[in-house]
């Protein structure tokens, strides 16, 4: 298993247009797409060989709203990628580490991803993707 790269950090905002006017308004980076996603609206802003990932819950239930009710607005997971997730996951689990995901499934932009628990990663919570073949982002 290599970690490649970190694909994205994912940051959770309450509102997904305040927050692009500050990160594409103020800062110069630019907005690709944005995504529903399991209760979730998503913006994706490349930058350099990573990604932000913006999070707002939309649906009130969503995976990110008990996040932001106790945290607030901020960083919420790292994502790396990986060329093989689905052997990823078999060694994280051979070598301990807690998982979420005890099999990759599929998440926003395509992407397959499995979650590994915040408990075990040193209050980080942490992804693994891999992406579409046709997708580096
Ligand atoms: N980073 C660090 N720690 C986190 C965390 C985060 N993002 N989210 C939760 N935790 C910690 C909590 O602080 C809590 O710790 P304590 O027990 O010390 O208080 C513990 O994990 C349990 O958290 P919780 O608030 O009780 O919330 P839940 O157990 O309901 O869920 C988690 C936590 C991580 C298992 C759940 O959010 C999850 O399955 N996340 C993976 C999916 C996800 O986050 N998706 C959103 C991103 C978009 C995508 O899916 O791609």
């Amino acid at each position: 298993m290599k970690i490649k790269r970190i694909a994205h950090l994912g940051v959770v905002v309450k509102d997904l247009d305040e927050a692009l006017r500050f990160f594409t308004g103020g800062l110069p980076l630019e907005l690709t797409h944005t995504e529903d996603y399991q209760g979730m609206r998503i913006g994706f802003i490349p930058v350099g060989d990573s990604s932000i990932e913006l999070l707002q819950d939309v649906s009130g239930s969503s995976a990110i709203k008990k996040f932001l009710e106790k945290n607030g607005e901020g960083i919420h997971h790292i994502a790396f990628e990986v060329d093989d997730i689905s052997q990823a996951v078999v060694e994280l689990k051979e070598r301990g580490i807690r998982l979420i995901d005890e099999t990759p499934r599929e998440g926003a932009h395509g992407m397959t991803i499995a979650f590994m628990h915040p408990k075990g990663t040193h209050g980080i919570l942490m992804e693994l993707v891999q992406p579409s073949k046709k997708d580096t982002h």
